[in-house]
């Protein structure tokens, strides 16, 4: 696809958008998009910025490939090894982080579809980058999908798996994180973590239909549905989420309206008469 318009330059991401669809990726596929401090930091940097689009509904996330060494193809490989100093991967300003759970959060709470588009490895942090997603399309040749966390000392012990074991269960979830091993996008969508398997050449292109078919539906029922579903495994926070929107429509209601007027007008609001509603 080439009519993509940047909306904005980094140095390790790109960051796109099209007809009401974002396309953020990695790209450092020189070493399988692995995040050093400065990708997550411009990954939050563009997840923010398109959280507050509203002319955008949907996000697809994926990797820039294949590799100018080795024509390898990565989604992403979790946090970049060489980077990883003793409490946390060290950005140029010499402190410590861990703020690739940052993004996650973006992406779990943000009124959007986030799509991960798996178009090879998906190895490590970037094995929960995938997790974290709404939905996951992957590439039929190219997507690996592997957990390292217990090969580098160096584990995602929320969404990426405890999230993981609601997904695909907890035996299945074990074994990924305890054995490591590599499965096929067919395996990864018969365990309930791939929505569907397709061919390479044709993966963006069925992304970004996928995305203007969840455009064509209401965008209140879209982020209602969304934070509905994450509700009951983010408690507290999942509930403020929720309730925020919950809010946000009663803002819309002569009722809220009624309110702020009376309060600005320095008078006793009047709520009528019949609005206790059964
Ligand atoms: C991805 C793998 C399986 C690909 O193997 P392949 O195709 O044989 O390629 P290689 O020759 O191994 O790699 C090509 C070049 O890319 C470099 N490279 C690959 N991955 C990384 C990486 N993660 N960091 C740095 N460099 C990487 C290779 O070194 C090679 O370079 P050259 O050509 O110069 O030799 C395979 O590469 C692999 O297994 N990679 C490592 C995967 C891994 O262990 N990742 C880290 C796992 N842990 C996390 O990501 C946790 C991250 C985290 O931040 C976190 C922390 C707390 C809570 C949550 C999280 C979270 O998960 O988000």
């Amino acid at each position: 696809m080439t009519d993509w318009k940047t909306v904005k330059e980094y140095e390790d991401i790109t960051y796109q958008k099209k007809g009401g669809v974002a396309r953020i990726a990695i790209n450092r596929p020189e070493v399988r998009n692995a995040f050093r401090p400065k990708t997550t930091s411009e990954l939050y940097d563009a997840f923010y910025h398109v959280s507050e689009d509203s002319s955008v509904g949907v996000v697809l996330l994926t990797g820039e490939g294949p590799s100018p060494k080795d024509g390898g193809h990565a989604f992403c490989s979790g946090g970049d090894q060489r980077s990883r100093g003793e409490q946390g991967y060290v950005g140029e300003d010499g402190r410590h982080r861990l703020n690739i759970l940052e993004v996650q959060r973006l992406i779990r709470f943000m009124p959007k579809v986030v799509i991960a588009v798996v178009n090879g490895w998906a190895v490590g942090g970037g094995h929960s980058l995938h997790v974290v997603c709404d939905l996951t399309l992957a590439s039929k040749e190219h997507a690996i999908f592997k957990q390292t966390d217990a090969d580098v000392t160096s584990f995602d012990g929320g969404y990426g798996s405890a999230y993981l074991a609601k997904m695909v269960g907890q035996k299945k979830a074990r074994e990924i994180f305890f054995l490591g091993r590599n499965y096929s996008a067919q395996e990864a969508a018969d365990m309930g973590m791939v929505n569907a398997v397709i061919p390479h050449a044709e993966l963006e292109d069925t992304a970004y239909e996928w995305a203007q078919e969840i455009l064509g539906k209401s965008p209140m029922s879209i982020r209602m549905l969304k934070f509905a579903m994450n509700l009951t495994d983010d408690g507290m926070v999942g509930q403020q989420v929720f309730a925020g929107e919950a809010t946000r429509l009663a803002y819309m209601t002569e009722e809220a309206k009624e309110g702020r007027n009376a309060f600005l007008e320095k008078r006793k609001p009047d709520f009528g008469d019949n609005n206790w509603i059964s």
